[in-house]
């Protein structure tokens, strides 16, 4: 072993210290080099048996390429440290999960009407809209309901001043179309109601109802069945009865209330229908003639039937809601839930 064979390993040594890429790596260069058993530990063995004039030279090359060596093992292994902590504690985790914008849903309430809106459309149903504050004529005179029936009395009706009223069902939507079109009419009218009901489970003073009228010269019960029938196999499922039942309104005559077959338990009796295998929906009839009448069309040349239906029953139903008040309870969670 000479001066110039000892330069040339220190050369070696120091360029793997520098391709060292990971502390693993430059520990397995210090043990092949410095360890008990390294390169150094062979040299030292081997300066034993140079010659005495040679030894001092040759001792002074092996302890500066120890000396280089050490200091180069310890300059690296303090860029690798770094290196490795700065992946430790980056701001920037590729791993972690996304921030998501929370986007909004749309109300059942909404959902439903915008649904029943869709379907009647394909029946060739628009959609009529009118004033939340109406007249006593139009919500309930023009509707045939007698003065002093109980659905005026101010238990039932919210009165504002000069005899004006916040409307009790849409119904002085479809009287407002009659009046100022001829026949045939195609609306439903869908919108909020008010009645001075105190709130629980299945009831509030704010509601919203969607109500059809369809007239023309030969509208008939049988068109009346056919549609409703149609809508609730739409809105509910296509395995859906409805039944009508005698009954009286006002507006109407015929009268007859209508309930959809229990898409629950399809009929054989559930929680949901009370064992009744129905859930009572709403109303519908053949408009009086005394309303024909009072908004100038003839009912000897035009017959029509109108329906109603409450829109949160229905989002109840469809939804399975057992509380009014959770519709507007405006918990974004619950709402999102059922988007
Ligand atoms: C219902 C039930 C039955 C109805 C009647 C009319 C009008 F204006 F044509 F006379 N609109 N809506 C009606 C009929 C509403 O709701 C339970």
């Amino acid at each position: 072993m000479n001066v110039q064979e000892l330069m040339a390993v220190q050369t070696q040594a120091l360029a793997e210290v520098a391709d060292a890429g990971a502390p693993a790596e430059l520990e397995a260069v210090r043990v092949r080099y410095l360890g008990r058993k390294g390169q150094l530990q062979t040299i030292m063995e081997s300066l034993k048996s140079a010659l005495p004039a040679d030894r001092p030279a040759l001792g002074r090359a092996v302890n500066e390429l120890k000396q280089s060596l050490t200091a180069a093992l310890e300059a690296r292994k303090a860029v690798l440290d770094a290196a490795a902590d700065a992946g430790k504690t980056s701001a920037w985790d590729a791993t972690l999960p996304g921030s998501w914008r929370r986007v909004g849903s749309i109300h059942p309430v909404s959902q439903v009407i915008a649904e029943a809106i869709r379907i009647f459309a394909r029946l060739g149903f628009t959609v009529a809209d009118g004033p939340d504050i109406e007249d006593e004529y139009h919500n309930f005179d023009a509707l045939n309901t007698p003065a002093h029936h109980p659905s005026r009395d101010t238990q039932d009706t919210f009165w504002l001043e000069g005899r004006r009223l916040l409307r009790t069902q849409t119904s002085p939507v479809q009287i407002r179309v009659m009046e100022s079109q001829p026949p045939p009419v195609r609306i439903i009218a869908p919108g909020r109601c008010y009645r001075r009901d105190t709130a629980d489970a299945t009831h509030g003073a704010n509601f919203h109802q969607i109500e059809g009228l369809y007239v023309d010269r030969t509208v008939s019960m049988a068109d009346l069945k056919g549609d409703i029938t149609y809508f609730a196999r739409e809105m509910m499922g296509a395995d859906i009865n409805v039944r009508f039942r005698p009954h009286f309104f006002p507006f109407t005559e015929p009268s007859v209330e209508y309930d959809f077959s229990c898409h629950v338990c399809h009929g054989t009796g559930c929680r949901v229908c009370k064992q009744s295998g129905w859930i009572e929906i709403s109303g519908c009839g053949m408009v009086n003639p005394k309303v024909f009448r009072r908004v100038g069309y003839d009912p000897e040349t035009v017959t029509g039937y109108a329906f109603g239906m409450g829109v949160e029953r229905i989002a109840m139903i469809k939804y399975g809601i057992e509380d009014i008040r959770l519709l507007y309870d405006n918990d974004a969670r619950w709402l999102e839930a059922l988007a």
